[in-house]
């Protein structure tokens, strides 16, 4: 019976996760989390109001599409001991995007156009194709990708503090004001936990100071925080904005 079922596919996919195995391990919890969080948000998405509905389900697909890629990625770690690079980037220009666009449906009643939408996804898209040069094509160039990329970043940043979607938020003050001030806080803290893990993860000047610490790791922490946290921000709106109009 025991070599029947460790015959059968499934079972035999499963490796061993070592003790001091913090990549594989950050894999697995981190595939477990995005689960959990995307059920959370998809059953208590009917509870709010069409609005607000849309966002919720945004939420869930972000930890959804994440945890379908740390699927992968936790068994590619396991069978091969690779940073799975290529899952990584594919998982992030999906989920990153989308994040842009729940920055936009939460301005949307301030009256947000689209343009600042396209315009946050494009800048989005521009940091993860040139993060992923540096970190798999180009590696010897992998500062000058990162630079690019940092650039791209750093532009985003402004839009949201500063920029026309600052403007917005102004405008529409209360539970999307807030919801926008910590979705802000998130882009500025939050996401500058990749640049870290990506120099602790390239050859470069920085390798001195980041070089010891383990990439992975520290872009599974990153997504844990950036997507789980963002979504129930999202949430944690909705729920404030329904009970004050009940
Ligand atoms: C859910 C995934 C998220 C929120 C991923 C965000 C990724 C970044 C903000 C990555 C940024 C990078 C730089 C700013 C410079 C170096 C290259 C990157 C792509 C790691």
């Amino acid at each position: 019976m025991k070599t029947l079922l460790l015959n059968l596919p499934l079972f035999a996919e499963v490796t061993k996760i070592a003790n001091d195995d913090y990549v594989g391990f950050t894999f697995f919890v981190g595939c477990m989390a995005m689960m959990a969080a995307s059920a959370f948000f998809f059953l208590s998405m009917n509870n709010f109001d069409r609005k607000w509905k849309t966002s919720i389900l945004v939420s869930g697909l972000i930890t959804f599409i994440a945890a379908v890629h740390y699927w992968y990625m936790r068994d590619y770690w396991g069978a091969i001991g690779e940073s799975p690079t290529f899952f990584r980037y594919v998982d992030w220009v999906l989920t990153v995007p989308l994040m842009c666009v729940e920055f936009y449906l939460i301005l949307r009643v301030a009256g947000a156009k689209k343009s600042l939408m396209w315009r946050l996804i494009f800048l989005s898209v521009i940091m993860l194709v040139t993060g992923y040069l540096g970190e798999a094509v180009y590696i010897d160039q992998a500062w000058l990708w990162g630079l690019i990329s940092g650039i791209a970043y750093f532009i985003i940043v402004y839009d949201i503090w500063l920029g026309s979607a600052k403007k917005l938020a102004v405008q529409a003050g209360g539970s999307v004001l807030k919801a926008h001030k910590m979705l802000c806080w998130f882009v500025l803290v939050g996401w500058a936990i990749y640049p870290i893990g990506y120099m602790a993860g390239t050859p470069g000047w920085y390798e001195g100071i980041f070089g010891g610490l383990a990439m992975d790791v520290i872009y599974n922490i990153g997504d844990a925080i950036n997507k789980i946290g963002f979504g129930l921000v999202v949430y944690g709106a909705a729920v404030a904005s329904q009970e004050k109009s009940a």
